[in-house]
Order: C-alpha cells, then sequence, then structure tokens
C-alpha cells in the first residue's frame, strides 16, 4: 500500500471560531482529508500565550473538537487532539528555541501586531514563542503540508527554515514542510474593517461572523458590514470592503468572483449583503446544528479527543527521540 503524506493544522481555542477560520482554513481540511494522513489539533497551549479565563477555555476546547466535527472533519480519517496533551510538542519547542534566534522571533509580524497595543515590555514570553511552538507541532509529526490562511504564510516560513537549520547542524530528522493557502477565503477581512483581518481575539462581534451565530445574528451583521463609495460590486483594490463580501461569497458558494460580479452588475450594495448573508446562513446551518448535537454529549467529545491524543502520541514519540538523540539526549 501506498502510504500517505501527512498533513497538521490547528486552531486556538480562544473566542469565537469565524467565517475565516471556516474558509481559510477547515473546508480545506476538510477537502483534502481523503487524500492525506491527517493530524488536526486544538491548539490550547497556543491560546495560553494570551490571558484565558479556565472556565471558558475548557468549554472552547470542546467547541472547537465539535466544530472540527460538524465541519466535515471524519474522526475515522484525521486525528482529532488537543496538543497539551501530547508532551512532546512542549518539549520539541524547547529543543528548537535552542535553535531558532532572538531576530527572526522579533521579526514576526503576528507578534508586532498583538502588542501593538500593549507593548512588549507587558507581552508574554510565551507571545514572543509562539512561532517556535507551531514549528514544533508541525515537525512532531513529520507532515508533509500545513493548510493554513494567508495570515500564517511568515510563521510557515520561520518553520520550515527551523527545520533546515536543526538538520543542516545535527543531520537529516525533519520534514521540511510546505504550505497550502487556498485560492478564496485565504484572507476574510473584518466586517466592520476591511484593512484589518477577521479575528476571534477582535472585542468587537459585529467585525466576525461566528460560525456558530444564529441565522438572524449572521443577517444583521452582513447587514450592517461596512461598504465602499461607489455602486458599484467589484473587487478591486479601491473597494477592500466590497472584495472582502465578493470574496466571502465566492468561498462559501464555490462560485469563482467573476461570475458573481457579473450577476451583480447594474445591482445594488443592498441587494449583494441581502444575498450573501442567505449564502452564509445556509452554509453555516448544518455545521451549526451538527455542532449543537455533540456539544449535548460532551463526554463522546472527550473520548474522542483523549483517542485521538493516544494516536498522537504513537506517532510523535519516534520524532522527538530522534531529535534528542541528534542533540546527544539519548
Ligand atoms: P486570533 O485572532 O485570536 O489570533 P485567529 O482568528 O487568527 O485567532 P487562529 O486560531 O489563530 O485564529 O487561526 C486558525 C486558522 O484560521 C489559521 O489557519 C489561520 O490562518 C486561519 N485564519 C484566521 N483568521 C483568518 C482570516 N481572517 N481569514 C482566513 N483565514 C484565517
Ligand atoms: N498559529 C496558528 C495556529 C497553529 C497552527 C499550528 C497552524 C498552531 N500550531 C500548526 C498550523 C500548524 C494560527 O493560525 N494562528
Amino acid at each position: 500500500m501506498e502510504t500517505k503524506r501527512r498533513v497538521f493544522s490547528g486552531i486556538q481555542p480562544s473566542g469565537n471560531l469565524h467565517l475565516g477560520n471556516y474558509l481559510g482554513a477547515l473546508k480545506n481540511w476538510v477537502a483534502i482529508q481523503d487524500e492525506y494522513d491527517n493530524y488536526f489539533c486544538i491548539v490550547d497551549l497556543h491560546a495560553l500565550t494570551v490571558p484565558q479565563d479556565p472556565k471558558v477555555l475548557r468549554q472552547k476546547i470542546r467547541e472547537v473538537a465539535a466544530i472540527y466535527i460538524a465541519s466535515g472533519l471524519d474522526p475515522e480519517k484525521c486525528v482529532i487532539f488537543r496538543q497539551s496533551k501530547v508532551s512532546g510538542h512542549a518539549e520539541l519547542c524547547w529543543l528548537l528555541n535552542c535553535v531558532a534566534r532572538f531576530g527572526e522571533l522579533s521579526r514576526m509580524t503576528q507578534f508586532k501586531d498583538k502588542t501593538r497595543k500593549g507593548g512588549v515590555e507587558s507581552a508574554s514570553a510565551g507571545l514572543f514563542d509562539y512561532p517556535v511552538l507551531q514549528a514544533a507541532d508541525v515537525l512532531l509529526y513529520n507532515a508533509h503540508l500545513v493548510p493554513v490562511g494567508e495570515d500564517q504564510r511568515q510563521h510557515l516560513e520561520l518553520m520550515r527554515t527551523l527545520a533546515r537549520r536543526f538538520n543542516h547542524l545535527y543531520g537529516e530528522t525533519f520534514v521540511v514542510p510546505e504550505t497550502m493557502i487556498p485560492p478564496t477565503g485565504a484572507r476574510v477581512m473584518a466586517l466592520d474593517a476591511p484593512d484589518e483581518k477577521m479575528s476571534k481575539s477582535s472585542p468587537r462581534p459585529g467585525s466576525y461572523v461566528a460560525i456558530l451565530d444564529d441565522p438572524d445574528t449572521i443577517r444583521r451583521k452582513i447587514r450592517r458590514a461596512k461598504t465602499d463609495s461607489g455602486t458599484e460590486i467589484r473587487a478591486v483594490p479601491e473597494k477592500p470592503a466590497i472584495t472582502n463580501l465578493l470574496d466571502v461569497y465566492s468561498g462559501m458558494s464555490g462560485r469563482p468572483v467573476a461570475e458573481i460580479e457579473v450577476e451583480y452588475e447594474g445591482r445594488g450594495y443592498g441587494d449583494l449583503k441581502k444575498n450573501l448573508a442567505e449564502v452564509v446562513v445556509e452554509g453555516l446551518a448544518p455545521v451549526r446544528d451538527r455542532a449543537h448535537e455533540l456539544l449535548d454529549h460532551p463526554a463522546k467529545l472527550d473520548d474522542l479527543l483523549e483517542a485521538g491524543a493516544r494516536r498522537a502520541n504513537d506517532t510523535a514519540r519516534p520524532v522527538l527521540e530522534s531529535a534528542r538523540a541528534k542533540l546527544g539526549l539519548d
């Protein structure tokens, strides 16, 4: 039998999962799951890089698990598990910390963005180290492919650099993983600020459509979404708000943006928003319903995550052992 190449990706259980997570990540994971050996992680250690309420975190972890499955990930085909339940992530992170450079971490734009408001002085060391833990996540499984949204490109480049550097310094150990970014929906922007990415940690609920939002909330948020001046419905750089709505339309409907532009020639923004809202409501309804059903049986979700962690541990252990041995820690 031909062995399948391996995929690894993850989402943080912080805040509400939104359309950006769905179109930039989840939908593609589901689309490729038959072709690969899949590891989809709930990256709870990453969530700790900013303060979390333990009670809320516990609930969010289950919610992410439910959304993974409700979106169409099949637990028979995918190892679904929590990062903190496989201690190799934290251990390999330390080994890679000693290979990563302060300078390269200082250049990470996500760190700069996330510390812009509060300043670096009060940022956690974990937030600074976030990309190294992310590198450990993937390298620990010798994964070949990492499907993510556009915002993760720089972290993925660093991951590849660390894999190559380790291999060069200590001998072939890690697969150098490839980045996979979808053609549409890779960078969904905030509905109320199309120059910012749609983000889970946003304090403004009107900036995102959550996967679990009810239909009326989705309709209201899309109705209130910012638009651009003018009336034409075209995806052009001068129209970032309309471009974003068209991109979401395309991602949710599977239709090319150009075709949607033609359909809306001579029609108004109101029409576009109304129909887009229905496309989003229809697309998310089955996910939301299924997620709620799954959340009604939390013990089952917990069992599934435990089983996933056992399988993940089995895959991770030999890779970690080989990295330790290369460093002289055997
Ligand atoms: P936060 O804003 O709290 O940092 P987030 O919304 O960026 O969180 P993550 O858990 O960091 O969510 O990301 C999970 C996955 O979703 C990643 O693959 C990321 O690239 C993708 N993603 C996140 N936001 C967007 C977005 N606005 N558009 C497309 N993909 C996105
Ligand atoms: N940092 C990622 C989430 C993440 C991830 C990973 C993605 C953590 N570990 C490993 C892919 C592979 C983010 O999207 N913000």
